[in-house]
């Protein structure tokens, strides 16, 4: 099926998931000839990481994932979202191959597989390799091809068993905050580098998708979003414009060119320099389906302390929020996800969604994390009121399996389904993972169309 059309196919079940990504879980970050990422030079970076924690060991997800396996089996997880670290298979980005590498992925997928599950492949969760960052990354238009020579690697080696692709993650995320706001790699702040980097991932997208086509059979193609509805923290209306502004960023730079075949109106000026004639047919190439991460709405305020002019303002008193500071609103969730469906008219998986929050064990074993059931049990039900009025939603993910390495958070917040004792990597399943296992059971018999 194409961007656009609906799907006259089979009825098949509402797939239910969970999503981790590879610097966030695997660790093993110097083993087996893995090279090194921007997130390895980023986190030794004094003062950028809380506690100066890094992700070489994180979850040890390298040497434990059979009973990561095992236990998304015990719980009846449908779908593992996982993502490849582009410098394990190619240290130096591209040019030699790193058998080991491709070798860890194909241990995982098949034990995936055997477990009943699905297995979904991200392509790319922000550790792009330092050395082509040395090259200039993603301000690099070659970057586009280098990404789609490892997306053609990655196709070729696990197409025979791997169906769902995702060529990004949450693009909008890791160009805003590496290349302009600041707190992640590559730690740019450089208006012009942002735009730069939005083509060119933009570009990369394309080509990874014509690439993973040409090589997979019934490959089932998407990128994944992090679309959070973007409103003025006041009524003033420098504020509406910041909030106007940030929209365009975050929630339609990659979408719009990806589906539409232009940049939103507010950017669409800035990107004209770094255009060339055809650009955009590269850019929109056909693709099943619309990853949607959602979390919280985001409060904008105008601000002249970045170049984009604004920043993130506080949601209104009496809202809840995560330990992130996350606003709690479950039916902002419900608004993207009707906006997103009536503004590109393609299935939907939520691809990510989740909390945040300080969960300890007691000592015989247990974690009780009722916020998390809280959140869970009502951003799915803001899920399904979406669907009741005609959005077209085909699956969720909770992100994330594990408790793992949150960015510059570090170890700090938790969001995993399983807890985990980093000192011993000890795996405990939290009460919100068998309240997932239930509402995975109780819509078995949930029925949506397949793409
Ligand atoms: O941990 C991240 C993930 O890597 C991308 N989406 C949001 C999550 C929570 O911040």
């Amino acid at each position: 099926m194409t961007a656009g059309r609906a799907s006259a196919k089979a009825p098949s079940r509402f797939t239910w998931g969970v999503a981790t990504s590879s610097y966030q879980v695997e660790g093993a970050a110097h083993e087996d000839g893995r090279g090194l990422s921007i997130w390895d030079t980023y986190s030794r970076l004094p003062g950028k990481i809380k506690n100066g924690d890094t992700g070489d060991v994180a979850c040890d997800h390298y040497h434990r994932y059979r009973e990561d396996v095992a236990l998304m089996r015990e719980f009846g997880v449908e779908a593992y979202r996982f993502s490849v670290a582009w410098p394990r298979i190619l240290p130096e980005g591209r040019g030699a191959i790193n058998e080991a590498g491709l070798a860890f992925y194909d241990r995982l997928i098949d034990a995936v597989i055997a477990a009943g599950i699905e297995p979904w492949l991200c392509l790319y969760h922000w550790d792009l390799p330092q050395s082509l960052q040395d090259k200039g990354g993603w301000t690099n238009r070659d970057c586009a091809q280098w990404f789609a020579d490892y997306a053609n690697v990655v196709a070729h080696r696990y197409g025979d068993r791997v169906k769902r692709f995702a060529t990004f993650n949450e693009p909008s995320v890791f160009t805003l905050f590496g290349f302009c706001l600041g707190g992640q790699a590559p730690g740019i702040v450089d208006r012009s580098m942002l735009l730069r980097a939005i083509h060119h991932v933009n570009l990369g997208h394309g080509a990874a998708v014509d690439r993973l086509r040409a090589s997979v059979k019934k490959a089932s193609l998407g990128a994944i979003h992090n679309c959070q509805p973007c409103r003025p923290a006041t009524e003033k209306p420098e504020d509406r414009v910041a909030a106007e502004t940030l929209d365009a960023y975050w929630n339609l730079a990659f979408p719009d060119p990806q589906f539409r075949g232009v940049y939103p109106p507010a950017i669409a000026g800035l990107m004209t320099p770094h255009l060339k004639p055809d650009d955009f047919e590269h850019i929109c190439r056909p693709v099943d389906w619309f990853g949607l991460n959602h979390y919280s709405p985001v409060y904008v305020v105008a601000s002249n302390n970045n170049p984009l002019g604004l920043w993130f303002g506080s949601a209104p008193a009496d809202v809840p929020r995560s330990t992130m500071g996350w606003p709690v609103e479950p039916d902002a969730f419900r608004e993207i996800l009707t906006t997103m469906h009536k503004r590109y008219g393609v299935p939907i998986y939520v691809t990510e969604n989740g909390t945040a929050y300080a969960d300890k064990p007691t000592p015989d074993g247990k974690v009780p994390d009722e916020p998390r059931i809280s959140y869970l049990t009502a951003y799915t039900a803001a899920m399904f009121d979406a669907i009741a009025t005609g959005v077209d939603v085909r699956g969720y993910f909770v992100w994330a399996l594990l408790d793992n390495f949150e960015w510059s958070s570090g170890y700090s917040e938790r969001f995993g389904l399983v807890y985990v004792d980093y000192p011993t990597q000890r795996r405990l399943p939290k009460e919100s993972f068998r309240w997932f296992a239930d509402q995975i059971k109780g819509h078995s018999a949930l029925s949506v169309p397949t793409v």
